[in-house]
Formats: C-alpha cells, sequence, structure tokens
C-alpha cells in the first residue's frame, strides 16, 4: 500500500514538472512571427520587382551585343569616378552604389563577353586580370580585409549592362545569403 502511495505521489511530482515545462515552453514554440509593417514590405516587393523588370528588359536586348553606357565610360565620353586603370581593365566607382566602397571592374575590350556566361577559352587571361585588379582595387579602397566580389549574370542574375563587370563591396559588413 505504502509503495503504491509512494510510485502516486512520484508520479503526481513528475506530471506537475513536465506541465510547468511545457508551459515554460509554450510562449517560444507558439511565438507569433515578428509583423513586418505592410507600407515596408510593400516597398520592398515593388523595389526588387522594378529591379527584375529592368533586368528582364536589359537581356532583352542583350543579345544583340550593342554598345553599353560602359563604351561610353571606356572612352571617357561621360564622367566616372575611376579607382584604377590599366591597359586592359579599367575600375570606377558605381553611380548607384550599394555599399560604401562599390566600385565596377570592367574589360577595355569587350569581346563578345556581354556576360560571364559567354565566356570562352580565349577569355581566360581578362578574367584573371580582372579577378586580380577586383582585388588591387580593394586594396586600394582600404577594405582589403574583407569585401565582396560579384559578377551578376543574366535577367535572373538581376544583370542590367551587358558589358561583364565585376562589382567590388565593401566598408559594411556583407549578409549572406544575399538577396
Ligand atoms: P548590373 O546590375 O550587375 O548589370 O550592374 C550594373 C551597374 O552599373 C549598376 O550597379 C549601376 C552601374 N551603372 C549603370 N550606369 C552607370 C553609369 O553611367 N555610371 C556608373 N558609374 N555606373 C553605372
Amino acid at each position: 500500500m505504502a509503495t503504491r502511495a509512494a510510485a502516486a505521489a512520484t508520479l503526481t511530482a513528475a506530471t506537475s514538472s513536465l506541465l510547468r515545462r511545457s508551459t515554460s515552453l509554450r510562449p517560444q514554440g507558439l511565438r507569433v512571427p515578428h509583423r513586418v509593417p505592410p507600407q515596408r514590405f510593400v516597398r520592398h516587393i515593388a523595389s526588387s520587382s522594378n529591379e527584375e523588370a529592368a533586368a528582364r528588359a536589359a537581356a532583352a536586348t542583350a543579345d544583340a551585343g550593342g554598345p553599353t553606357i560602359f563604351d561610353k565610360i571606356i572612352a571617357k565620353e561621360i564622367p566616372s569616378s575611376i579607382v584604377y586603370e590599366d591597359e586592359n581593365v579599367l575600375a570606377f566607382r558605381d553611380i548607384n552604389p550599394q555599399a560604401p566602397v562599390h566600385v565596377l571592374v570592367i574589360p577595355k575590350a569587350r569581346d563578345g563577353l556581354t556576360g560571364l556566361d559567354k565566356a570562352e577559352p580565349r577569355h581566360t587571361e581578362i578574367l584573371g586580370r580582372l579577378l586580380y585588379a577586383a582585388k588591387v582595387v580593394a586594396e586600394k579602397e582600404g577594405v582589403a580585409s574583407g569585401y565582396r566580389v560579384v559578377i551578376n549574370n543574366g535577367a535572373e542574375g538581376c544583370q542590367s549592362v551587358y558589358h561583364l563587370h565585376l562589382h567590388v563591396l565593401g566598408g559594411r559588413q556583407m549578409k549572406w545569403p544575399p538577396g
């Protein structure tokens, strides 16, 4: 009899301990997701769909392989803030910076490289030069200890100018995954 009473007491203690724990866990388990203010959310969707629409429009004309705004920058017909230049490569500040340091590195001769997807074996030398120039730019801009190099390719990659370019971004903490 005494053993059954002791067992019942143990069971009651265990049950109430479990209930206490599940109650203390409940607020986390049923946490209501943080609500994004509707206005900000709509604005975010609107701006990202504008970028996507612009990228799709640019992609539609890219295959024609016509001149881009970067040809005018290379020819110095329009001004740009040049960070680095050599015989093959030009690096200049992006007109719409996404970080305190945002520099575009481009080949002076496009040679069919509207995007990275057009790369062929003959392009390996210039591709290496571009990547090395990105490293030099990061050093010149004082962000050598941490930066990001990005190539947007095609409409889904949000490419808007069809002359191969590397984005060198730095001067702030980068996030992963990118948007
Ligand atoms: P992408 O979206 O990856 O194709 O990047 C193209 C970049 O080119 C974009 O970040 C803005 C930049 N850009 C476009 N037009 C000009 C311009 O006239 N001058 C400069 N400096 N940058 C430009």
